[in-house]
């Protein structure tokens, strides 16, 4: 905690921070100031943007000010809003679950592999199901990597197969058995209507059915997907945004020695 009331030309401004009750910063400690869009399925006009402001205030905002508006397609208006979040949430009660392993770099990962397991671990990955998005799998797997970071086939230590995207479940498994594979990499971008969700757990139960789920390593990732969701639908791992190859063959490397030899780290 810190801070109290300072006083420019007269006025007193908040620099009170609670840790145990944070709410939106705009320009000044603790008042709430809130950017948000969203579109109503009714035509522009005068109800529209009071349809619009009596929504915010429900949402728990204050003062809500509509700055733009567009019909988008008729009878579809779209609203950019800003407006004073009156409530707050206790940061020092915030807990995140996170994967558990010492993130390492290629040759330190590599140098433990040769050490540790004695040949190189071989990981299958892919975009499964109707997912045309590729780049996240490429980013973790290819062999230039992202950001800097080099992909797992530019380790020494990693047969890594990157299978594409719109791959199937069937046609995952299939490839994991014929490579018999130490580790899965899935990866799901598309989340609308939950299909992530679906096409996550649906492996799962095909892993199960074939009795390969404890056989395999098995992780996801894409920008929406997190530890805790990989988890719940059974993967031993999720990562989200900003993940790199460092991340996932430190994890894969760990987590194999593990089983193999019960060590923790
Ligand atoms: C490029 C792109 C496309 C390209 C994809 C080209 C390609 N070869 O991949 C094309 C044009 C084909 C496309 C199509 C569609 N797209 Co698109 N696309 C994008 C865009 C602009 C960028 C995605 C991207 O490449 N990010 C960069 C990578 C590096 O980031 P990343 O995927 O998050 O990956 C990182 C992490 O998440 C993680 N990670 C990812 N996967 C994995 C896997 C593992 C195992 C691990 C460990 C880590 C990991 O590591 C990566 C590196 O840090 C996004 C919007 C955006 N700005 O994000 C929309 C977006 C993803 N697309 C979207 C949509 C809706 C579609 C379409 C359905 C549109 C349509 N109606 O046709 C189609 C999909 C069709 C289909 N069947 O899948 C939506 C998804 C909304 C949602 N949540 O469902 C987005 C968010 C756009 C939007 N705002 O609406 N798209």
């Amino acid at each position: 905690m810190s801070g109290g009331l300072y006083s420019t030309e007269g006025r007193d401004f908040d620099q009170t921070l609670d840790l145990k009750k944070i709410k939106p910063y705009g320009d000044t400690m603790n008042d709430g100031k809130t950017q948000l869009s969203f579109t109503l399925p009714v035509p522009a006009g005068d109800e529209a943007i009071e349809a619009a402001k009596q929504l915010m205030k429900k949402m728990g905002f204050e003062n809500p000010q509509i700055v733009f508006h567009k019909e988008l397609t008729e009878g579809y208006t779209f609203f950019n809003c800003y407006g004073n979040c009156v409530h707050t949430v206790d940061y020092t009660d915030i807990y995140v679950p996170k994967v558990e392993s010492t993130k390492w770099d290629m040759p330190e990962t590599d140098q433990f592999v040769r050490e540790h397991i004695g040949r190189k671990i071989v990981v299958v990955g892919a975009s499964t199901g109707t997912d045309a998005h590729t780049v996240g799998i490429d980013a973790i797997m290819n062999m230039k990597g992202f950001a800097g970071h080099y992909g797992l086939e530019r380790y020494e230590m990693f047969e890594a197969v990157n299978m594409g995207s719109q791959v199937t479940n069937e046609e995952f498994i299939a490839k994991a058995i014929e490579l018999k594979a130490d580790a899965l990499l899935v990866s799901q971008t598309v989340t609308q209507k939950d299909i992530h969700i679906r096409n996550l757990t649906e492996l799962v139960e095909m892993l199960e059915a074939e009795g390969l789920r404890d056989q395999v390593i098995l992780a996801c990732g894409g920008p929406r997907i997190s530890h805790e969701l990989a988890k719940e639908l059974g993967y031993d791992a999720g990562f989200g945004m900003n993940t790199y190859a460092d991340d996932v063959a430190s994890f894969i490397a760990q987590e194999l020695d593990r089983r193999l030899h019960a060590t923790d780290f």
